[in-house]
């Protein structure tokens, strides 16, 4: 049944114009992460963010955002970063730990640095959920909900949050 699950929003529009956005974002499952980045990144401008106010950086994979994300909000001043990767369960443990790992990094980063810092990884045990979670669509065509969309809303609001 539709409706009951995700995101619903807020009564009210939140109003982004001249939030400063970081967006850090993984090369591993490139398309993807592309895909989502998208989404998020046009979220944010239709809920009034400039383009030009939205500095994305790449690095090599998930378990490198906590770090990343933390040195390039001390490099300039942000409101909020998002952090984007998928990580695909594989045939070993490296998926439990950069998963783990990833998680309890980024939510330290904006504990510690006062900068809300949304969690944009996708951990999915397969590929097949990767691609339906970020509107790309699965092997039968049925496209998903992109959740990069939910990542730019979240975005706003906690900048929004925080500054005041
Ligand atoms: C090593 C690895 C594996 C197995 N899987 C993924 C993945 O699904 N998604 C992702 O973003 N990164 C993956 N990585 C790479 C690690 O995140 C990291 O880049 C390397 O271990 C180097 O620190």
């Amino acid at each position: 049944m539709a409706g009951h699950k995700g995101l619903t929003l807020a009564a009210e529009k939140p109003n982004g114009t001249g939030l400063k956005v970081l967006i850090v974002r993984a090369r591993w499952n490139a398309e993807i992460v592309e895909s989502l980045t998208s989404a998020a990144v046009a979220r944010l401008t239709s809920l009034g963010v400039s383009s030009d106010d939205v500095d994305v950086h790449f690095v090599s994979g998930a378990f490198e955002l906590p770090f990343a994300t933390k040195a390039l909000l001390a490099k300039k001043r942000y409101d909020v970063a998002i952090s984007i990767g998928v990580l695909i369960k594989g045939d070993t443990m490296h998926f439990e730990y950069i998963a783990d790992a990833s998680t309890q990094g980024l939510m330290r980063v904006g504990l510690d640095t006062g900068i809300p810092v949304i969690f944009g990884i996708l951990t999915c045990l397969t590929e097949e959920q990767a691609l339906l979670r970020s509107g790309i669509g699965g092997a039968d065509k049925k496209t998903g909900h992109n959740h990069g969309e939910d990542w730019g809303q979240a975005a706003v609001e906690m900048a929004l949050l925080n500054n005041h």
